[in-house]
């Protein structure tokens, strides 16, 4: 291995460089090593990196901490959930799983057989993983995490613009006049995209930032304007803005006349929002309203950031597209500091939209409903015309609800934690037991979803494997392996290949390495809208590329290969048939289950700076783990006082389908009515403090994204003589299983 490696960082989709150098220098002794003695590989940003610059966050910095710890050595296996895991060999594990799909194709088709993916997949695990399922087995039952967070944005921007694909890139952070950010808490949760915005909007004083969020968050801290709406209330307030845009002329007629169409219809809306109706409903002052509408018609740039405040909700589609017909009445697209630009969450979940990662996609942004995306796709595939279902399959929603009805028969997870993750926990959890066979394909050993596992197989991770991951501005970056896979782990493409062969594909998984992989994936982007049909592993190997950069960029010899900072839509043509863009017209809906008198708070749920979801990396480092001894419940000072809560005390949070207890943490960054709870803590990190235990799976029709930012709750004071034994916190690094034989 080379001294210093050129990665990417795993966590967020902001997407930093880094390099990682091996823990000794030559001839020297191991510098650091983790709590469980194991030497920690050096990282540092990568200054060459055009996304991020050199800089990383807590959590790109610790990251290398907790590689070693508590991993998944060997494939496990047991019969039934409540006896014991056994080790075996990969030989037999695949063999189980080959077998097991064999009987159900045979007996109930393959819709029986469901796969779990993940926005921390490589690309070509994503694309291997839809190969196996839509091409080879026939059906579309792949679905990722990405359900729970981008989907929302995929839905909108394909509405839209008639594709899915963020136009902007983050030199937009610094050229822009006014910078709107909703529902995200881009300081904690894409700290290096938000110090560019920052430094940005400090250096000139013209710029305006806004933050429109129901809690005043570190992001709410640096704006401008803070608008702490009520939960749910955003197409208001964007329906309320284009109301004072409309009536004080800040409207692009060319742009809309030559480039848009829907627009008389979306003013047909506008009426009813007027800004006193618009700020009572947000409970916002209707001058605080006045001066957002007044800060996007005066800017010259809008630029609109947003990330799960937006995408988590039960019209989460309506949202996106509500917030770009902003865009559109203004003619704010495809210009330097303009447009809409959706932070993604995970680190790869860009590369899984563009691997068809979903269970309606096909690779190359194709839909399966499409006959022309799936004839070009069985043809790319050498599998049979009509092999892959124009059904859209399972969304990981209908996933659970298949284990309910005896429907699903197989299920296999990889790299996430359902178990912490999804909504209405009890209802997951309860399904999940019903599992006939679950795989569960992770790094760590134990996560909360271990428990609902029959088959283990222990996954090679970041640095492990060589793949590739695009960020929110399109850029890509290869993330080349800096040390070989530890114990049996193995790459997930590499596993999804091997068992794809062993089904009878040999030839449609033939592939001698990850570059092979991707090499057959970019051939089938080719004049799609993410055209990366130019890229390869060796050029990336040379710097990250931005798409689109197609073949012809590739082979001309003036194109600047490795440029980034493009747009989309600079032409101002869009993927829709007529190549305009569409206003949706959207009246708001709000929560799908409000307040009432018996649960009378909006609990919204989020994240902190230093923790990553589920622990399963940050909860074993000791910096960011220290950074948060505990889980907590922010409420504002009023309600705590009509409870009887002081800061410090217990209090039960119960909605309709589960509770916790979490000490109170009494402050005036949230609105009245409204409390939060951090994601963090799942089963092994806490007793009793599961957010998801709370929050149910109502979600939004178009995109199938859950609410999983709001639900109904009340609060009650625990009496501090019953806490010592119903809410001990275990803020310590679980113990491995003592069930576990190896
Ligand atoms: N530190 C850290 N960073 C992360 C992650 C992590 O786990 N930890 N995860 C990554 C992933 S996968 C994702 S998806 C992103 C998420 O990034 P963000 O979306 O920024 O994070 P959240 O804290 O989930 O939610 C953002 C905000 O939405 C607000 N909100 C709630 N309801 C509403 C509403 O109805 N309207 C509006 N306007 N706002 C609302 C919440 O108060 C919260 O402050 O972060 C990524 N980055
Ligand atoms: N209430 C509420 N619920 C939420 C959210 C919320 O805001 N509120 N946010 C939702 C969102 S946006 C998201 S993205 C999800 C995140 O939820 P999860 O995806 O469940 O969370 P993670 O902890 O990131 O789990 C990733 C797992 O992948 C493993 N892993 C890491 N790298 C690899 C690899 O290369 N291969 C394999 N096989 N495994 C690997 C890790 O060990 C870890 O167990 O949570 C969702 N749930
Ligand atoms: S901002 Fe995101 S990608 Fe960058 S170092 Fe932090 S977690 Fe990693
Ligand atoms: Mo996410």
């Amino acid at each position: 291995m080379t001294e210093c490696t050129k990665t990417l960082c795993p966590y967020c989709g902001v997407g930093c460089g880094l390099e990682v150098s091996p823990p000794a220098r030559p001839g020297g002794k191991a510098t650091h090593r983790d709590s469980q003695g194991n030497p920690i590989w050096q990282v540092r940003g990568d200054r060459t990196h055009p996304s991020s610059q050199g800089m990383v966050c807590v959590k790109g910095a610790t990251v290398s901490e907790s590689l070693d710890k508590d991993r998944l050595k060997y494939p496990m296996w047991r019969d039934s959930l409540n006896q014991p895991f056994r080790r075996i060999s990969w030989d037999d594990a695949l063999n189980r799983i080959v077998d097991r799909i064999q009987t159900i194709r045979r007996h109930r088709g393959p819709d029986a057989i469901c796969m779990y993916g993940s926005g921390q997949f490589q690309t070509e695990d994503y694309y291997v993983a839809q190969k196996l399922m839509k091409g080879c087995l026939g059906t579309n039952n792949f679905d990722a995490n990405s359900r729970l967070c981008m989907s929302s944005a995929v839905a909108g921007y394909l509405q839209s613009f008639g594709s899915d694909g963020p136009p902007c890139c983050y030199d937009d952070l610094e050229l822009t006049d006014c910078a709107v950010l909703v529902g995200t808490n881009a300081a904690e949760c894409h700290p290096i995209a938000f110090n560019r915005l920052r430094k940005h909007h400090k250096r000139n004083p013209h710029v305006k930032m806004i933050v429109v969020d129901p809690r005043r968050t570190a992001t709410a801290e640096a704006a401008d304007l803070h608008l702490a709406i009520r939960p749910g209330t955003d197409i208001d307030l964007f329906n309320g803005i284009a109301h004072l845009l409309l009536r004080w002329g800040y409207f692009d007629t060319a742009f809309i006349d030559e480039c848009t169409n829907g627009f008389s219809k979306y003013t047909s809306l506008l009426p009813h929002y007027s800004p006193d109706r618009v700020a009572q409903h947000c409970g916002i002052g209707v001058g605080d309203l006045e001066t957002a509408a007044r800060y996007w018609g005066e800017a010259k740039r809008v630029l609109s950031l947003w990330s799960m405040g937006m995408n988590q909700s039960s019209e989460g589609t309506a949202k996106v597209s509500t917030l770009i017909n902003l865009h559109l009445m203004t003619g704010m697209v495809g210009k330097p500091g303009a447009g809409p630009f959706s932070l993604t969450g995970q680190p790869n979940a860009m590369g899984g939209r563009e691997a068809g990662g979903l269970s309606h996609l096909l690779p190359g942004y194709r839909s399966v409903k499409n006959p022309q995306h799936r004839a070009e796709v069985e043809q790319a595939w050498g599998v049979p015309r009509g092999q892959i279902s124009p059904q859209p399959g399972r969304d990981v929603w209908r996933m659970i609800t298949g284990l309910e009805q005896g429907e699903v028969e197989l299920l296999w997870i990889a790299a996430t934690n359902p178990a912490v993750s999804m909504p209405d926990l009890q209802r997951t959890k309860a399904a999940l037991r019903q599992s006939p066979f679950t795989v569960y394909q992770d790094a760590y050993y134990p996560t909360e979803t271990t428990e609902y596992a029959h088959l283990l197989l222990p996954a090679a991770q970041w640095g492990e494997k060589t793949g590739t991951m695009t960020n929110s501005e399109r850029v890509v970056t290869l993330c080349s392996k800096f040390r070989d896979p530890l114990w049996d782990a193995r790459a997930d493409w590499a596993i999804f290949a091997e068992v794809g062969r062993r089904l009878g594909f040999v030839e449609q998984f033939n592939f001698a390495s990850s570059a092979e992989v991707h090499a057959e994936f970019v051939r089938l982007t080719r004049d799609r809208p993410c055209d990366m049909s130019g890229m390869s592993h060796d050029r990336l190997r040379h710097g990250p590329m931005q798409w689109p950069y197609t073949q012809a960029d590739a082979e001309n010899p003036d194109a600047k290969a490795y440029t980034t900072g493009k747009r989309l839509y600079t032409d101002w043509r869009f993927h829709t048939p007529d190549g305009r863009a569409h206003f949706v017209a959207y009246p708001s809906k709000g929560l799908a289950e409000p307040p009432d008198p018996n649960y009378p708070f909006v609990l919204t749920i989020g994240r902190l700076y230093g923790h990553w979801h589920t622990q399963t990396r940050t909860g074993r480092i000791e910096k960011t783990a220290k950074m948060y001894p505990n889980p907590f419940l922010e409420i504002h000072p009023r309600d705590a006082e009509k409870l009887g809560i002081a800061d410090g005390d217990w209090a039960e949070v119960r909605s309709r389908r589960g509770s916790i207890r979490v000490p109170a943490s009494v402050t005036k960054n949230i609105a009245p009515g409204t409390v939060f709870v951090p994601m963090h803590w799942g089963a092994l990190w806490a007793d009793n403090a599961e957010a998801n235990a709370l929050t149910h799976p109502e979600a939004c029709p178009s995109s199938l994204q859950p609410e999983l930012k709001a639900c109904a709750v009340q609060i009650l004071k625990v009496p501090p003589s019953t806490v010592s034994e119903s809410a001990a916190i275990a803020q310590v690094i679980p113990e491995a299983n003592p069930a576990m034989h190896v």
